[in-house]
């Protein structure tokens, strides 16, 4: 049994919403109460929210889904007091963009105790480490994930690209092995892939470098993460950024060459050629960008050790200031 909230109905939150529907509360052989809702910290928040995703992975075949979900508000959740076999356990996929993860968190902190889980699917890093700060006795996990999905114009997002989700402990409420596992089987079902990482620092890191790499440059030129390689834009900062992104790594203990970096940021480059970048999608949409949590993140990590960052302060700048061309 899990009682699974959602808080963030972008296009992550959607994907995920969707793929449990289909195991939690649609399967055939369904036959424990399970409650798949989501969560929201405005002040008056619609009491449902609609979702319409289009797949071709979450069953193998071309598929819309349609559904619809309750949402409720911190103070409905009911988490259990105590640890009991009988109970259900609670986890919140926390789905939201980086900026907002903090203060949705500081929302959601009366109501939470140890036996509820928090999923961070954060792009970037900076918010993670406030909210471990925050919330030091609640069981906290990271979701690196590799889906690719889309918002079209229309408001239908479209599961582009099939990928990995790799989850794994934040903190050391999260660190019990019973823990560890009743969260990634509570999320795994056939669909989308997961994977239990006992350290999940080297994921988070690495995908901020492939952020830092790519977002800023199709937010910059307004074009899918497959064509920024041919553009001057890219050519001229690539040598200089790679170099910033390798001595980043390296502060933060991972061993991996700057020619595996590159190698690794033109794979998923190519992987992804036809995806538009979280970043793109949120300048289009006239939102707020993530920047700050990704090359702002990294120029400040790297200012901090004494380390270059001007083509990340740069980039940052650049995507703060100007709107797309
Ligand atoms: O994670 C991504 C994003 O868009 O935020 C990449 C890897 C660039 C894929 O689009």
């Amino acid at each position: 049994m899990a009682v699974i909230s959602i808080l963030g109905a972008g296009a992550m939150g959607c994907l995920w919403a969707t793929h449990l529907h289909r195991h939690l509360l649609n399967a055939a052989d369904f036959t424990t109460p399970n409650t798949l809702q989501f969560i929201s910290t405005k002040p008056k928040p619609s009491r449902h929210i609609g979702v319409s995703l289009h797949s071709p992975f979450l069953t193998g075949r071309p598929e819309d889904f349609r559904l619809e979900l309750p949402v409720i508000i911190p103070s409905e959740l009911q988490i259990t007091p105590s640890k009991s076999e009988s109970k259900p356990i609670h986890i919140i996929l926390l789905c939201t963009k980086s900026y907002h993860a903090t203060e949705a968190v500081v929302s959601l902190k009366p109501y939470l105790n140890q036996h509820c889980y928090l999923v961070l699917f954060q792009n970037g890093l900076g918010s993670q480490h406030a909210i471990i700060e925050a919330l030091p006795d609640i069981p906290l996990f990271a979701a690196v994930s590799t889906e690719g999905v889309n918002r079209q114009a229309n408001g239908i997002l479209v599961h582009a690209g099939k990928g990995l989700t790799r989850i794994g402990p934040l903190n050391d409420a999260a660190m019990h092995p019973d823990v560890t596992e009743s969260c990634l089987k509570a999320l795994n079902f056939p669909g989308l892939k997961t994977q239990a990482c006992a350290d999940i620092w080297p994921a988070l890191w690495e995908k901020l470098a492939i952020n830092c790499a790519i977002n800023p440059f199709t937010a910059l030129l307004n074009c899918p993460n497959g064509a920024i390689k041919d553009t001057a834009l890219f050519q001229e900062n690539w040598p200089l950024l790679k170099r910033e992104l390798s001595a980043m790594l390296h502060q933060a203990g991972l061993s991996i060459s700057m020619q595996e970096l590159e190698a690794c940021v033109f794979q998923v480059i190519n992987n992804t050629r036809t995806n538009i970048s979280s970043m793109l999608q949120d300048k289009r949409a006239n939102r707020k960008t993530e920047i700050d949590d990704i090359n702002g993140f990294a120029a400040r990590y790297l200012a901090d050790h004494g380390l270059s960052n001007t083509v990340n302060q740069m980039l940052c700048a650049k995507v703060t200031h100007s709107s797309i061309i």
